[in-house]
C-alpha cells in the first residue's frame, strides 16, 4: 500500500516538476529538460570510485609501456584482490576500475587472441586470471567492477589496420562475458603516434557493451554515457553541467574546457567524471611513496568534484607486491573519516523551511522536502516564479562552514545561478554565489553563526526541482588547502 502511494506520487511529481514544456518567469520557454537513463543516475548516486592501474609497468617502473615488455616481468608476490577491494569498500570507493589491459598490450586475463597476458607470466605458473579474481573480490566486499581496455595497443601485430578493430571487439567480448555484471566500459582516445591512420571503431565497440551489458556506463570524452572531465587532476569546472553535445566532441581531440563546464543547450546526458591519481603518476613507482596525496589534498579534489556535479574516480596503483601500498591505504582511512565526519551531522536537518513560491497542489514540493535527508522527495516553485526563495529558520544561532545543495536530477538539470546568505546579527550576508548545482553542489565558507539560511534560485532553465539544503561544520582533518574558496 505504502509502496503505490509513494509510486503514484512520483507520477505526480514527474508530471508537475519536470516534464513538459514549463516557463520561468526569468529564462522564458523552458525545452524539455534532458533526463539521465537510469544507468546514469545510478552511476551519479556512486559519487565516488576508483581506478586500479597494475601492470608490467609496475614491474619496469614505467608510465607508458611499449609493448616489448617480456610476461616474464610480471610477478606480484603477496597479491590479493580481497586488500584492494576490501580497502575500496572502506573508503567509500564504490566501484573498482581495473587496467584489463593499458597501452603496452598486457592482459591481465589469458585472453584468447594474445599470447601476451599473464598465461605467460610467472604469476600463479601462468594460470591466474587477475580480472577474475579481481572481478570475485569486489562481489565478495560489495564494490561494483569495471574494466579499462585501452584501444590503444603498442604490443599487438594488427594494431593500425582494420583488423585490430576485430581482435579490441574479441577481447571486450571476453571481458563482457566472463566476469559478471559489468559496471563501467572505460576508454580513452590515445594513439600512437605512427598509426595515425587507425581508426578506432567505436561505434561496433559500444554496440556490443550495451547489447551484452546493458547497465554498465561507458566513459570516453564524448560518453556515451559519462565523459571525462577535461583533466586529470580531478576537478570538474564550477560551472559543471551534466548535459553536452556528443556530436560535438572528437575523442582524443576533444576542446578540455568543453568537457569541464558541459553545455546547457546540450541535446545529451553526459554527467562528468574526475579522474586523479592518489599518487602523481598512476601507475606505482617507489620513488614515489613520499608523494602520496594528503587528507586536505584529497578532501579539496572531493570538493571540486563531488562537490561541483561530478563524480570522483580516484586512482590508487598496487605495488610490486601486488597490493595497495600502506600509506595510500591510511591516506584513503583518512580521506573517509573525515568527510563521515563533516558530513555527519545536517545542522538543517528537520528545521523550519519556508518558500515565496511553492508549486501547489502536492504537499509533495513544500520546503520542507529540502531538509529531510531524502533524495526523492523535492521543492519546486511555481512556473511563474521570479528568483524563488527558501528561508529556513534554524530555530536560534548555528556555526556552520559548508552547504550541501541537490537538484532532483532525474528531471534535469536546471539551475543556472544561485546565491545562498545567512542571517547573522539580524543582517542577510552573502555566503556564496554560484552557477550551477546538478546531482550535488558543496559550497565551503569562513564559518558563520547564522539563525537563518536563504536560498534563491537568480536563473534556472525552467522550473528547478531541489531535493536537499544541507548544512555542516568541517572536520579539523580538511585541514587548510582550499578552506576559503566556494
Ligand atoms: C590516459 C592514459 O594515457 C594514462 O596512462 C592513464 O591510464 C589515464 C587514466 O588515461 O589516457
Amino acid at each position: 500500500m505504502r509502496m503505490k502511494r509513494t509510486f503514484f506520487l512520483f507520477l505526480l511529481a514527474l508530471l508537475a516538476a519536470g516534464t513538459g514544456t514549463a516557463q520561468n518567469a526569468n529564462s522564458g520557454p523552458a525545452p524539455k529538460p534532458v533526463v539521465p537513463a537510469p544507468r546514469q543516475l545510478l552511476y551519479q548516486q556512486q559519487e565516488t570510485i576508483g581506478f586500479v592501474h597494475f601492470t608490467v609497468n609496475t614491474f619496469t617502473d614505467k608510465e607508458w609501456g611499449d609493448g616489448t615488455e617480456s610476461p616474464q616481468i610480471f610477478n606480484p608476490t603477496a597479491f590479493s584482490a580481497d586488500q584492494w577491494a576490501q580497502t575500496f569498500k572502506q573508503a567509500g570507493l564504490r566501484t573498482l576500475i581495473l587496467t584489463a589491459k593499458h597501452h603496452d598490450g598486457f592482459c591481465l586475463w589469458p585472453s584468447r587472441y594474445t599470447e601476451h597476458s599473464v598465461k605467460n607470466s610467472p604469476w600463479k605458473g601462468g594460470a591466474g586470471d587477475m580480472v577474475g579474481e579481481v572481478a570475485e573480490a569486489c562481489r565478495r566486499a560489495g564494490v561494483r567492477f569495471g574494466i579499462y581496455l585501452s584501444p590503444w595497443d603498442r604490443h599487438e601485430p594488427s594494431y593500425g589496420t582494420d583488423a585490430y578493430n576485430t581482435y579490441y571487439l574479441n577481447q571486450l567480448r571476453e571481458l563482457l562475458t566472463h566476469y559478471g555484471p559489468i559496471a563501467e566500459v572505460w576508454m580513452d582516445g590515445a594513439k600512437g603516434q605512427n598509426a595515425k591512420d587507425m581508426e578506432y571503431d567505436f561505434e561496433a565497440w559500444r554496440a556490443l557493451v550495451r547489447e551484452l551489458q546493458p547497465d554498465a556506463v561507458m566513459f570516453s570524452d564524448a560518453g556515451p554515457d559519462v565523459r571525462w572531465i577535461g583533466n586529470e587532476k580531478g576537478f570538474a569546472g564550477e560551472t559543471c553541467w551534466s548535459t553536452m553535445d556528443k556530436d560535438k566532441v572528437t575523442i582524443g581531440k576533444a576542446d578540455p574546457a568543453y568537457l569541464n563546464a558541459g553545455d546547457p543547450a546540450g541535446k545529451d546526458w553526459v554527467p562528468g567524471e574526475c579522474d586523479v591519481s592518489i599518487r602523481p603518476g598512476w601507475f606505482y613507482h617507489a620513488a614515489e611513496d613520499d608523494k602520496v596525496k594528503s587528507v586536505p589534498e584529497l578532501v579539496d579534489i572531493y570538493y571540486k568534484s563531488v562537490g561541483r556535479n561530478g563524480t570522483l574516480l580516484l586512482n590508487v596503483p598496487p605495488d610490486r607486491r601486488g597490493l595497495l601500498h600502506e600509506t595510500d591505504v591510511a591516506r584513503l582511512t583518512g580521506l573517509k573519516a573525515t568527510l563521515d565526519e563533516t558530513f555527519r551531522t545536517d545542522l538543517a536537518a528537520g528545521k523550519k523551511a519556508t518558500a515565496t513560491s511553492t508549486l501547489t497542489g502536492s504537499a509533495f514540493f513544500n520546503p520542507g522536502n529540502l531538509l529531510d535527508g531524502r533524495d526523492n522527495s523535492y521543492w519546486s516553485p511555481e512556473d511563474t516564479a521570479t528568483q524563488p526563495a527558501v528561508t529556513v529558520d534554524l530555530g536560534g544561532n548555528v556555526t556552520f562552514d559548508r552547504a550541501s545543495l541537490r537538484e532532483a536530477v532525474r528531471f534535469g538539470q536546471k539551475v543556472k545561478g544561485f546565491t545562498l546568505e545567512a542571517m547573522v546579527k539580524g543582517k542577510w550576508q552573502t555566503l556564496a554565489e554560484g552557477t550551477t548545482i546538478g546531482y550535488k553542489r558543496l559550497l565551503r565558507f569562513k564559518p558563520v553563526k547564522a539563525s537563518q539560511v536563504r536560498l534563491t534560485i537568480r536563473e534556472s532553465l525552467g522550473k528547478p526541482v531541489l531535493s536537499e539544503l544541507g548544512l555542516y561544520k568541517a572536520a579539523k582533518a580538511e585541514g587548510k588547502a582550499g578552506r576559503s574558496e566556494p
